[in-house]
C-alpha cells in the first residue's frame, strides 16, 4: 500500500471523527499532512516528515507561539510513541499521536487565558489538568524549567512536546505496573531501553 493511500485513510477518518465546530480547520491540516506524505516510498512517518507536517500546520495558526518543532523534538516523540521499534510511526502510532495533537491543541487555545499564544506558568497546570494530567506542583515546577523559557512560557512546540512524552511515559509506567499497584520493578536494562529511546 502507498503512503498516499495511507495518509487518504487517515485524513478520511480524522475528518469523520472530527465534531463540526470544534475544530473548523481539521480539512486544512489533514491536506497538509496528505501533501506531505504522498510522494513518500513506505507507508510510515519518519521524525523529519513529522517535523515538516507539525511546521506546515503551526506556520499557519497565528494563536500559536512557536519557533518551530526542531528535528531532535521530533526524534524524540517519534521513538517515545514507536511502539513496535521500526524507528517511525506507522499508522496506528501515528494516528494516536494525531489525535492527542489536535485535542491538545484546543486546550493550549482555551487556557491562555491571555491570549498570548503560550502557556503562562499559571495557566499550565489548568491545561495539563484538562489533558488528564493532574500533577503536583513539585512536577508543575519541574515540567516548567524543563519546557518553559526563563519567563515560564510554554510555547507550542514545547507544550506538544512535552504531553507526548508525559504520556507515553505514564503509558510506560502502566505496562510495567503488571498488578496496578502503582509501583513498578525494573531492572538496569529495561531502565535503558525505557529512558535511551525516548
Ligand atoms: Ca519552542
Ligand atoms: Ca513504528
Ligand atoms: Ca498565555
Amino acid at each position: 500500500m502507498q503512503c498516499g493511500r495511507v495518509t487518504a485513510r487517515l485524513v478520511s477518518g480524522l475528518r469523520n471523527d472530527e465534531h463540526v465546530g470544534v475544530d473548523g480547520d481539521i480539512s486544512m491540516r489533514a491536506e497538509a499532512l496528505e501533501a506531505e506524505c504522498t510522494d513518500e516510498e513506505d507507508m510510515e512517518v519518519s521524525p523529519n516528515e513529522l517535523m515538516n507536517i507539525l511546521n506546515k500546520i503551526v506556520c499557519k495558526h497565528g494563536d500559536l507561539k512557536t519557533d518551530g518543532f526542531s528535528i531532535e523534538s521530533c526524534r524524540s516523540m517519534v521513538a517515545v510513541m514507536d511502539s513496535d521499534s521500526t524507528g517511525k510511526l506507522g499508522f496506528e502510532e501515528f494516528k494516536y499521536l494525531w489525535n492527542n495533537i489536535k485535542r491538545w491543541q484546543v486546550i493550549y487555545k482555551q487556557f491562555d487565558a491571555d491570549r498570548s499564544g503560550m502557556i503562562g506558568a499559571d495557566e499550565l497546570p489548568n491545561a495539563f489538568k484538562a489533558a488528564g494530567f493532574p500533577l503536583n506542583d513539585q512536577l508543575f515546577q519541574l515540567i516548567i524549567r524543563r519546557y518553559s523559557d526563563e519567563k515560564g512560557n510554554m510555547d507550542f512546540d514545547n507544550y506538544i512536546g512535552c504531553l507526548v512524552r508525559l504520556d507515553a511515559m505514564c503509558r510506560a509506567f502502566k505496562t510495567l505496573d503488571k498488578d496496578n499497584n502503582g509501583t513498578i520493578n525494573v531492572n538496569i536494562k529495561e531502565w535503558l531501553q525505557l529512558t535511551m529511546y525516548s
